[in-house]
C-alpha cells in the first residue's frame, strides 16, 4: 500500500486557537481526521506536528525510509530552512509544498520558500481545505 506522510511545521499545534481570519477555525486534529477519511483504504497515513527544525528533519527522514510520497507545511521553516531543503531532495516520492494562506499575498519574507525547488508541486492559499486536495492528487497518482 503506498504512503502518505503529512508534515507539518512550527506553531501549526496552534491552528484554530489563534488569527482564524488568515488560517481558519479548523484545527490540526480536524485536518488530520478529513485526511485519514479521504485516505482510508488506499494508502497509509503519517500525520504529524513539530515546533522544532531537527524533528522536522527527522520527520523527514522517516518519510524517506518509508518510501512515502509527502504533503509538507513547513510554516515559517519554509523561509528559512536550509536542512529542511536538503531533506526534502532526499525524497524519492512526490513532494507536495502546502500553505493555508498564499504566502505571495503576504509579507516580502514569507515571498522566498526553500521548500519549492524540493516540491513536485505547491497548493497555497485555499485554507484547511488545501491538504485535502494535496491528498486528492496524491491518491490520484
Ligand atoms: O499559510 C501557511 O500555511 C503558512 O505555512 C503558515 C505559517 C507561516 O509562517 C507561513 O508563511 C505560511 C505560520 C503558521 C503559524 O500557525 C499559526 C496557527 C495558529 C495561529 C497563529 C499561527
Amino acid at each position: 500500500m503506498p504512503a502518505i506522510h503529512i508534515l507539518n511545521g512550527p506553531n501549526l499545534n496552534l491552528l484554530g486557537v489563534r488569527e482564524p481570519e488568515i488560517y481558519g477555525h479548523d484545527t490540526l486534529a480536524d485536518i488530520e481526521a478529513r485526511c485519514r477519511d479521504l485516505v482510508a483504504g488506499k494508502a497509509e497515513l503519517v500525520f504529524a506536528q513539530t515546533n522544532s527544525e531537527g524533528a522536522l528533519v527527522e520527520l523527514i527522514h522517516d518519510a524517506r525510509a518509508a518510501g512515502a510520497d509527502v504533503i509538507i507545511n513547513a510554516a515559517a521553516y519554509t523561509h528559512t530552512s536550509v536542512a529542511v531543503h536538503d531533506a526534502l531532495k532526499m525524497i524519492e516520492g512526490r513532494v507536495i509544498e502546502l500553505h493555508l494562506s498564499n504566502p505571495h499575498s503576504r509579507e516580502a519574507f514569507r515571498h522566498t520558500s526553500y521548500v519549492a525547488p524540493a516540491a513536485t508541486g505547491v497548493i497555497a492559499g485555499f485554507g484547511a481545505k488545501g491538504y485535502e486536495m494535496a491528498v486528492a492528487a496524491l491518491l490520484e497518482g
